[in-house]
């Protein structure tokens, strides 16, 4: 027998409405490439040298022929609710029309969900985009938000009625700087307007359908953004942080709260764009009332005056934050993921709060939640207590911000299984189900049996 105390413990902090989830994506994990259009990650993936280790698009984990076995991980973990994307492509290969193979495969999905008693909660792009709508300009495109709106109808007439939660996008932060701004993800532009006008366009989009959501009499609607806290490790570089957290955090949460744009913005990014994009009206239908927001979160990042980045860690860099005054650093402390992000719980508990300030009112999830650690598959287990110790630290936190006062309604795990991390390829693993990525077999880590514990041990 294990003593299982601290989790029950844990698990006894739940609310009885709150919801414990695990997520993936479409790309990380569907394969099955052949079945569906192209996207701006299989472009992305076809260049030598984008993807660590040269993985494609198949068979990633072989989910979308895997699915029952999947569904079945996920009844046996007991979890509430699991997030997934719809992959644009596959329901609408080259942006237009409709593909009916690609709408059944989600049908089978949610209902399969439903069947288990587990709530569907669906993201509408977690940054597949069809590669044709890229070759129109992608992100930068001024009526990428009607393209939207058009997608988000077809899978709303389609599943309106059996999805629990609606999520918009995806961490728009990650779309528009690693996608435009730098060229570490898809589609790789590398230009710093380009990423401004994008992180603005792909708000237009989430306005757009949003509204075509609610048009379809849906409720339960939300976005989720990748916030974390910004920590001056010297007063120094206050001013430094300060700036990481106005586009990392500030810059989305003004929008949906309706706040003007901060000058602090246009100031520091006046050689690089003038905004003439922005529209008056736009912004307005961006402010449109959410019912929920999605936080993903994973680590801090931690500001110190130098001149030399000191450690590196993947997404931290200030060439994802156009227009940051010099002299600082990024210095992600020990102990650090696979990923080479500082772990560091107390950051949750920050995160959730500030932004329940900015956003009051509105409903908070931890949409995503987790880490890359050195697994290790031994004689069919994986003894992951870096991870473990990861989640029970972190739920831990997520509970602290809810017993502070935020209006915490949920936690999801990232990620469900081992997948596809874009451009670091297969090798970081952020799963709870180990994935042999020859065989497909899948193997719950002892983190897996941690959630499975916690989900079995609430009131
Ligand atoms: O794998 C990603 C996911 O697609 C989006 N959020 C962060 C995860 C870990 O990098």
């Amino acid at each position: 027998m294990t003593d299982n105390t601290p989790t029950k413990q844990l698990a006894q902090r739940f609310p009885s409405n709150f919801v414990v989830g695990a997520a993936t994506a479409s790309w990380q994990v569907e394969g099955d490439s052949q079945g569906r259009g192209s996207s701006i990650w299989d472009d992305f993936a076809a260049v030598p040298g984008n993807i660590a280790d040269g993985t494609k698009a198949d068979p990633a984990c072989d989910h979308v022929n895997r699915l029952e076995e999947d569904l079945d991980n996920l009844a046996w973990l007991g979890v509430d609710a699991y997030r997934f994307s719809v992959s644009w492509p596959r329901v609408m290969p080259g942006g237009k029309g409709k593909s009916e193979k690609g709408l059944e495969f989600y049908e089978r999905l949610v209902d399969g969900l439903r069947q288990r008693n587990i709530k569907p909660v669906l993201t509408l792009y977690h940054w597949d985009l069809p590669s044709e709508l890229e070759a129109i300009g992608g992100w930068n495109n001024k009526d990428i938000h009607n393209y939207f709106a058009e997608y988000t109808d077809l899978v709303a007439s389609r599943l309106g009625d059996r999805v629990e939660m609606w999520a918009t996008l995806n961490e728009p932060w990650v779309s528009a700087y690693l996608g435009y701004t730098t060229k570490i993800h898809a589609p790789g532009h590398g230009d710093a307007a380009k990423g401004f006008e994008a992180a603005y366009r792909l708000m237009t989009a989430h306005a757009s359908g949003l509204e075509v959501l609610r048009s379809h009499g849906l409720k339960n609607l939300g976005t989720v953004l990748n916030l974390t806290t910004a920590i001056a490790d010297e007063p120094e570089v206050e001013h430094v942080a300060d700036y990481v957290d106005l586009l990392q955090n500030r810059f989305w949460l003004d929008l949906l709260a309706g706040r003007p744009l901060e000058q602090k913005l246009f100031d520091n990014t006046k050689d690089i764009t003038d905004w003439s994009f922005l529209d008056q009206d736009q912004l307005k239908k961006i402010a449109a009332p959410i019912d929920w927001l999605g936080i993903n979160y994973y680590t801090p990042f931690r500001v110190i005056a130098a001149s030399v980045q000191s450690k590196q860690a993947v997404g931290q860099d200030f060439s994802l934050f156009p227009g940051t005054p010099a002299g600082a650093a990024m210095n992600p402390l020990e102990p650090r993921t696979e990923m080479g992000w500082e772990i560091h719980a107390p950051s949750m508990t920050a995160t959730l709060k500030q932004t329940a300030s900015r956003l009051p009112g509105v409903p908070l999830y931890v949409t995503e939640n987790g880490g890359a650690f050195d697994d290790k598959l031994v004689d069919g287990e994986v003894h992951d207590k870096g991870r473990v110790d990861y989640y029970l630290n972190h739920i831990s936190a997520a509970l602290d911000a809810m017993d502070q006062g935020v209006d915490l309604r949920g936690y999801f795990a990232w990620s469900l299984m081992d997948n596809i991390e874009w451009a670091e390829g297969l090798a970081k693993r952020f799963g709870i189900f180990y994935v042999d990525h020859v065989t497909q077999v899948r193997t719950p880590k002892d983190s897996a049996k941690l959630i499975k514990e916690l989900t079995s041990l609430r009131n």
